[in-house]
């Protein structure tokens, strides 16, 4: 299939999309991969065209921080499977949160975040931003009516995860988008953990959307980095501010290509992912030692109806709580042996972590239980391993711990 570099690609299905957009063979002597452009600067043909590419007179590369080749053809991609306009690549996923928020952002400006968040995203909003004169509310944004309490017209940006970090609660898009909207607030979604394989923000009225690229869109945890995708004019507005000067969270050209290795099966993983979790949600459910499990794809799962509306599958995220609460909990991460007691999410390996003490420590205890994040709470990144060797494991830890 020749995929043209300025071609309608979005004609074509997901994964050709993924393995294809924006990349013609014949303008790079015929390689079948992209090439890597390991390169900090690049050569001006003459002094004039220099001054004239720093002015934005002239198209090309000017300088490795904000531009690359590499990064450029993930951008493009990343842009066609979100179904946004452009993208921009950045150093980690709090690098591209960061360098969004910041370019968006005045003192004096409101935000409203969800108030379950990835704990770092957590301390940028409530700590960071608060000290350079923003206003950061937080609600319960499952619950549209939660927004309309708390947005004003000072208010800029709406801010939140779906399915959130680590409960796996899901927030309506298109309900909170219609609300932000009509108050002139941009609807900013971090898409982490559904990625584009599963759910497009844009599509239900999200105005940007952010990613750790770390997690399932790079796939194989050998890198991080973190996407933007949105409008032309805002994201070269993040690219010229954010990133040029106060962010410098750059991409290394090798991780934008090793993400765009990840993003070819990306439609793959997510199936399987999906696919996995849903069995070793229902076996858990109906496990005696289980209290409560949070699985999106579940009949029994709180918002179920939106999941269904806004996504196509449930992802590889679930969370779950033991009767016996945080010992029991603990004690089945230290029985587990295939599964790895890790932080992060989304690789091939199955990994588990305790939210309390580890991705979500940076909220205190009083925050924790002020926003339901409880301290027995379980987090399992379900991966790509034989389901039935997941489920031994998981069921002899589960048998072991209580
Ligand atoms: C974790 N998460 O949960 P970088 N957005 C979401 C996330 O889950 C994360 C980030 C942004 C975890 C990391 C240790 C929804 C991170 C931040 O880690 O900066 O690429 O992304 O286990």
């Amino acid at each position: 299939m020749a995929a043209t570099k300025d071609g309608d690609n979005r004609k074509f299905g997901f994964s050709t999309r993924a393995i294809h957009h924006g990349y013609d063979p014949s303008s790079e002597h015929g390689a079948l991969t992209p090439p890597i452009f390991m390169t900090s600067t690049y050569a001006f043909e003459s002094a004039e065209a220099g001054g004239e590419m720093f002015r934005g007179e002239r198209p090309g590369y000017v300088y490795g921080r904000t531009r690359n080749p590499t990064q450029a053809l993930l951008e493009e991609r990343i842009a066609s499977l979100e179904g946004g306009e452009a993208a921009l690549a950045l150093a980690t996923g709090m690098g591209a949160i960061t360098a969004t928020m910041w370019t968006l952002l005045s003192a004096g400006d409101q935000v409203v975040l969800d108030h379950t968040v990835y704990g770092n995203t957590f301390s940028f909003f409530t700590h960071g931003l608060p000290r350079f004169g923003v206003d950061v509310r937080l609600a319960d944004l499952t619950d549209p009516a939660n927004l309309e309490a708390v947005i004003t017209d000072k208010t800029k940006v709406v801010f939140f995860e779906t399915p959130a970090n680590p409960n796996l609660r899901v927030i309506d898009i298109a309900a909170i988008a219609a609300i932000a909207r009509a108050h002139g607030a941009l609807t900013v979604v971090d898409n982490t953990f559904s990625t584009p394989a599963l759910q497009r923000p844009l599509a239900h009225g999200a105005d940007l959307v952010v990613h750790s690229a770390t997690k399932f869109l790079g796939g194989h945890g050998d890198l991080l980095a973190g996407l933007l995708v949105g409008p032309a004019d805002t994201v070269h507005q993040v690219r010229q501010h954010g990133l040029r000067y106060l962010t410098g969270a750059t991409l290394s050209p090798m991780a934008a290509f090793l993400i765009m290795r990840g993003l070819k099966t990306l439609e793959i993983r997510m199936a399987r992912h999906s696919e996995s979790a849903m069995r070793i949600a229902d076996t858990l459910a109906g496990h005696r030692a289980i209290a409560s499990l949070s699985y999106p794809w579940r009949e029994d799962f709180a918002q179920r109806d939106v999941a269904r509306r806004q996504m196509s599958g449930g992802g590889g995220l679930l969370a779950f709580e033991l009767k016996g609460g945080m010992t029991a909990g603990l004690a089945f991460m230290n029985h587990v042996d295939l599964v790895t007691r890790a932080v992060s999410l989304g690789d091939s390996e199955t990994l588990v972590q305790h939210p309390a003490s580890m991705t979500h420590s940076s909220y205190s205890a009083e925050e924790r239980a002020e926003h339901g994040l409880s301290d027995g709470l379980v987090r399992l990144s379900v991966g790509l391993e034989n389901v039935e060797d997941l489920l031994d494991d998981i069921g002899g830890a589960l048998d072991a711990a209580t």
